[in-house]
């Protein structure tokens, strides 16, 4: 592969924006060197600025489960940008994505629609400190729900548990309503809200976390997570940004058979156009402005382009449910990635929920952040490239879950693993 074009364009972006990025997400910090930079996309790939072709499994990172440039959701947005960019008004189409959303996820019975995740969970925060009277909120280590001041806080020291600022700029006083646990651990959660459940606003999780590679929550967290919030009263927020309509057409919640508080939703709902929401019980809801006294506003929420992208993709996602398909190729996949590592004599394990998964330079299974921590992450850069060169773009971290989409085929899923023997045999011989 030749990135003659990328570099140079990069290192221009490199004078224009921070990073050269809009997202530190995409700055191939975790795996070193330069991105690449793409400029189209159809289907299951990427075709950069040097005229290769990627088999890509990040899909922006969730959002294109139906491939890229999908045709109907290109004419979709086709259609509604022309008949009006943007109004600021109502328009049916929200109304038609509105439904389409309380009627995909049964716990969401009123929702607002936003411009992004953060824009989401960031709400759904403020709502449920506003419904509650209550300030603190507790997430959870290698949860992340984009960045809003008052998560992006690490653990602070233990006998505290009050989070401490992760990044500059985020106040001790805005960290200092944050609490951060040890997700998946149903004895650290029971306690906190024995001693501080009636200080609780809520509590925010990712129900599969992607943000540290792919880690399920075990039944028994989720449930323990539904029992302590219902008992003090405090909101259970489901981020379910990443794994919504991408897990399930109910999300992960579904699968848990979980009835949340409150329900954040990105990516896949805004079908690649920007688009979040979040909604839940009724009654909450009708705590945002101006049902309520929540203050809540954005200036293209809900826009007709935005709703046309998202709401043709759930309804091609309800008609032609690629849910059993995306099963059994990332099933293949799974086994296949597991056996290469497995041959070559590599540490690693394969974790996967639906059509996204991780495969963890690591020889344990990988619950919360403490073990996700210990992943070899130099074997994943080394893995990262090795498949670059041989045209197969996986997240650049190795605390991202890969995404396959209904365009990537058996084939693919082969090439893919035959890619795989590749890179893990020369890590192996690498030693
Ligand atoms: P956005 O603001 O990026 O639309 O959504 C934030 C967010 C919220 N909740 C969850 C569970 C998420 O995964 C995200 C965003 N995910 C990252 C990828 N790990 C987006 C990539 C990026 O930031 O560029």
């Amino acid at each position: 592969m030749i990135h003659d074009q990328s570099l140079k364009i990069y290192q221009h972006a490199k004078e224009l924006m921070p990073g050269g990025v809009n997202s530190a997400a995409r700055a191939f910090g975790a795996v070193g060197g330069s991105p690449i930079v793409f400029e189209r996309a159809k289907g299951p790939h990427l075709f950069d600025v040097d005229g290769q072709q990627y088999l890509d499994y990040i899909g922006s990172w969730g959002p294109m489960i139906l491939g890229h440039c999908h045709p109907e959701v290109v004419d979709a947005v086709q259609r509604a940008a022309s008949e009006g960019m943007t109004y600021g008004a109502p328009t049916p189409r929200e109304n038609r994505l509105a439904e389409q959303i309380i009627d995909a996820v049964d716990s969401i019975e009123m929702v607002r629609l936003v411009n992004s995740g953060t824009e989401a969970t960031m709400s759904a925060l403020r709502v449920a400190r506003g419904a509650t009277g209550r300030e603190k909120v507790v997430k959870f280590a290698g949860n992340y729900h984009g960045h809003v001041d008052s998560l992006l806080v690490s653990a602070g020291s233990a006998a505290a548990t009050l989070g401490v600022p992760n990044s500059p700029g985020v106040t001790e006083g805005t960290a200092r309503d944050t609490v951060v646990m040890p997700y998946n651990d149903c004895g650290a959660i029971a306690q906190l809200f024995q001693e501080q459940g009636d200080e609780i606003a809520a509590v925010i999780l990712e129900p599969v976390v992607g943000n540290m590679g792919t880690v399920p929550a075990t039944e028994a967290f989720m449930t323990t997570v539904r029992d302590v919030t219902e008992k003090s009263g405090a909101v259970m927020i489901v981020d379910e940004v990443m794994t919504g309509f991408r897990v399930a057409f109910g999300g992960a919640q579904s699968l848990y058979g979980v009835r949340p508080d409150m329900t954040t939703l990105g990516k896949i709902v805004g079908g690649g156009m920007p688009l979040g929401a979040f909604g839940g019980r009724r009654d909450l809801m009708q705590h945002v402005l101006p049902a309520g006294k929540v203050f809540q506003a954005g200036t293209l929420s809900g826009n007709p382009v935005a709703t046309a992208a998202g709401s043709t993709t759930l309804r091609l996602l309800k008609e032609q449910d690629p849910y059993p398909y995306l099963e059994d190729i990332c099933a293949k996949l799974e086994t296949g990635l597991q056996a290469a590592a497995d041959q070559h004599g590599v540490a690693a394990v394969t974790q996967r929920v639906g059509s996204m998964l991780t495969l963890f330079f690591n020889p344990n299974p990988v619950t919360d952040w403490d073990s996700a921590s210990r992943s070899n992450t130099d074997h994943y850069s080394k893995y990262f490239w090795k498949l670059i060169e041989q045209g197969i773009y996986m997240p650049c971290s190795q605390f991202e879950a890969l995404f396959v989409s209904a365009t990537h085929t058996e084939a693919h899923v082969q090439e893919t693993i035959d890619a795989a023997h590749q890179a893990l045999s020369q890590l192996a011989s690498d030693g």
